[in-house]
């Protein structure tokens, strides 16, 4: 891992205002998906399904995974299987990080409400489930059926009524999706699972086929060609945003457990070559330390070579800062997925974070608590997006309308308003669209 001494430089004085600004985001390099190159690959894909269905669907699960399916859409008695032989042991953790993660999105439900503007007129605010969700869930190296649970959650607590999970046919499972998948499904109560992935997955949610319905927004990480897909059928469907390769950092000093902060450093690390872990302290003892421990710890880990290479990438790195409050303008600036803060008063420091998708406060909220099991939700804005956009909840599944309910008198009495604003802007057909109402008389000035 590198080192990045960031020590007296111009940002590092007390941060003041917001931080955004005061770093120069590129001293802490990121790495970059290139999804415009995929999105010519994947235009024909997606226009082949539109036009042909299934059968095109079919066709490109042959082609890309190598599985000759007779339909897409998955046998409920293969879901059942598959939750009959998950092993008890992770079935249980799935059945408790539901759970937890039920509890917490079940609190972010809205309620509607109504506010009287003026006598007679009232705006009400309704949140309105999306009606049919599409869940993308990858199925090569990374099957998390955690994933399932985080998006799945959050979209029934909403209340979204019909949700379809697809995830890549795999040859070693009978052309089924991995069956984590399948069982983590059945426990969600989700019955409606394809076995089908990459760009022809979306084209599928976004224009349906005689198997599936068209849903009106769909959801979940993917590779490359999953994000090209999405970028160029948003506006057909609904898209949620861009997963990137995960990103952890960690704000520490002195009082860290240097163990410990490699441990979660690695732990994300575990993710991708291009996974970003980042630490960053005021204290060279500690930068030492974690040092060290990466070097005992990394060797030791199942998947060290994948995360040996995710911490010497350009994207990770230890920035040394003159303070604390230097480091927070440097986490603010970085905008993580994941930040810890493993300091002195940790929590008041964490309530100073203004960017990032999910904070972690103090030596017993680690990453990995959150990526399973605290109830909150895994799927977060990466790439320095933590500073417009938030994780996947309720809310990524509602929306908000509002509903106009004005009597003659309330209109009547905003009227001349209207008449005045549809002038000054030359659209007078809008004015006398109030004024046919009434008998209308410009009212005299008092
Ligand atoms: N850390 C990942 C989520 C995940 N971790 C899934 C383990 N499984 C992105 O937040
Ligand atoms: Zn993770």
């Amino acid at each position: 891992i590198s080192r990045i001494d960031l020590r007296g430089t111009a940002f590092s004085g007390p941060a003041s205002g917001p931080a955004d600004g005061v770093l120069d985001r590129d001293l802490l390099p990121r790495a970059e998906l290139d999804v415009e190159a995929a999105l010519e690959k994947v235009r024909p894909i997606c226009d082949d399904v539109r036009h042909r269905g299934s059968a095109a669907v079919i066709e490109y699960t042959e082609k890309f995974d190598g599985v000759r399916l007779e339909r897409t859409r998955v046998p409920a008695e293969a879901l059942g299987k598959a939750l009959e032989e998950l092993d008890p042991a992770v079935r249980a953790a799935l059945e408790e990080s539901i759970r937890r993660a039920r509890i917490v999105h079940r609190d972010q439900r809205r309620t509607d409400s109504t506010v009287q503007v003026v006598p007679g007129g009232t705006v009400t605010e309704r949140w309105v489930p999306v009606e049919r969700v599409g869940l993308y869930v990858p199925g090569g190296r990374a099957v998390y059926p955690s994933s399932v649970v985080m998006n799945v959650v959050p979209a029934q607590e909403a209340g979204v009524g019909s949700l379809a999970v697809a995830s890549p046919a795999q040859h070693a499972f009978d052309g089924l999706p991995h069956p984590t998948i399948l069982a983590a499904c059945a426990l969600l109560g989700v019955e409606e699972v394809y076995a089908v992935g990459g760009a022809q997955a979306v084209a599928m949610f976004a224009y349906g086929t005689e198997e599936c319905a068209p849903a009106q927004l769909v959801t979940g990480p993917g590779n490359i060609y999953v994000a090209a897909a999405k970028r160029l059928l948003k506006g057909v469907i609904g898209i949620d945003s861009e997963a990137g390769p995960t990103e952890i950092a960690i704000l520490a000093d002195d009082t860290a457990e240097a163990a410990h902060v490699a441990a979660d450093l690695i732990s994300q690390a575990e993710h991708d070559v291009v996974a970003a872990a980042v630490l960053v302290t005021p204290s060279e003892a500690l930068a030492e330390a974690v040092e060290a421990e990466l070097k005992t710890q990394v060797p030791a880990t199942r998947h060290s070579e994948r995360i040996a290479e995710a911490l010497s990438g350009r994207q990770s790195g230890i920035v040394l800062v003159d303070s604390l409050e230097a480091g927070l303008a440097v986490v603010n600036a970085y905008a993580a997925e994941h930040l810890e803060i493993q300091t002195v008063d940790a929590a008041d420091w964490a309530a100073r974070v203004r960017n990032a998708g999910a904070v972690f406060v103090g030596p017993y909220a680690p990453v990995s608590l959150g990526d399973y099991a605290a109830g909150s939700n895994h799927v977060l804005p990466t790439g320095g997006c933590a500073c417009h956009s938030s994780g996947l909840s309720v809310q990524s599944f509602l929306r908000g309308i509002h509903v106009v309910d004005y009597t003659r008198d309330a209109l009547a009495e905003v009227t001349h308003h209207v008449v005045a604003l549809a002038e000054a802007e030359d659209l007078p057909a809008h004015g006398a669209a109030l004024k046919a109402r009434f008998e209308w008389k410009v009212p005299e000035a008092p």
